[in-house]
């Protein structure tokens, strides 16, 4: 077996560095449509280089992974047309408006990028939690376009001030499911981090409920900091690319807000081209 034959078995991060039109890369491209074609079935999305190539990365080029990705991909978007039907933003406007949600305009040391979503900007009554995981949805398809982030993976810190019983009993088992395989082996994007910050004893309960669809990787890389979270949420991340509001000298929540919500806006016809209402 060559080498490369072994990396496609095992997977190799270094095949990451490598750029898009080298020989190996190609190759591995064509082997994953190979089995895309042969597999049959419809593939609403089509089978583009670009497109398959981000299943490689987030599987480190091993083929069996990053195809299996592929099909719990699509299955996934099938199973939950709730979520992930209708892409397009605007439905969802007032959820970004109110700060909901906001990216960093810096990647982390690790070339991770940075997600912050904040449950208190979450009106329970205006949003179901289907509409607010579109939003993590959304977000996750603009960024997976980007080379650098199907390499280097997202980390996500949810500040869960505000969390209320209303949120919580919007979290359904068949919820909590859908959070687990989005974050697991349904999404192309490696899941490096989750931190919860601010969060109340009875958010103890709701993470009960997905964890046990998480596997033990996954779950090692969830923190909770509490309400004291300063100085260990800065041991993960440097206080220049956070937002004041976190301690940080990085511009301010708002501006991020609204800088992410003006992006999302002008991406909505690309939006709606991945929607299966489209
Ligand atoms: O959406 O890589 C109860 C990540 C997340 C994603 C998606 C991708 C991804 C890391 C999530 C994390 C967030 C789509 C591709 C699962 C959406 C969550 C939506 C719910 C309704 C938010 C409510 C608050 C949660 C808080 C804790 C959740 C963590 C354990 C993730």
């Amino acid at each position: 077996m060559s080498e490369a034959q072994a990396d496609f078995v095992r997977g190799n991060s270094k095949l990451n560095e490598l750029p898009d039109q080298s020989p190996v890369v190609r190759e591995a491209i064509r082997i994953v449509r190979q089995r895309a074609e042969a597999e049959g079935g419809h593939w609403p999305l089509g089978l583009s280089d670009d497109f398959l190539l981000r299943f490689l990365r987030a599987r480190d080029f091993c083929i069996d992974l990053a195809f299996k990705l592929l099909k719990n991909y699509h299955k996934w978007r099938e199973e939950c047309p709730e979520i992930s039907a209708d892409l397009r933003p605007s439905p969802i406007l007032n959820l970004f408006l109110a700060g909901y949600h906001g990216v960093l305009r810096s990647r982390d040391a690790f070339g991770s990028k940075v997600l912050i979503y904040r449950i208190a900007q979450w009106d329970p009554k205006h949003f179901t939690a289907y509409d607010v995981f579109r939003v993590s949805l959304i977000t996750s398809e603009l960024i997976v376009k980007d080379a650098e982030t199907q390499k280097n993976g997202v980390k996500a810190i949810f500040d869960l001030q505000g969390w209320r019983l209303v949120h919580a009993f919007q979290i359904t088992p068949t919820i909590a499911k859908r959070i687990a395989a989005v974050m697991t082996d349904s999404f192309p994007l490696k899941v490096r981090a989750i931190h919860l910050i601010n969060e109340p004893l009875f958010f103890h309960p709701v993470f009960s409920l997905i964890k046990p669809f998480l596997p033990d990787k996954i779950k090692e890389r969830v923190h909770m900091h509490g309400s004291n979270y300063l100085q260990s949420l800065h041991q993960h991340f440097s206080e220049t690319i956070l937002p004041p509001e976190y301690g940080g000298s990085g511009p301010l929540m708002k501006e991020l807000c609204e800088e992410w919500t003006e992006y999302i806006m002008n991406s909505e016809d690309y939006l709606l081209s991945i929607s299966q209402i489209a």
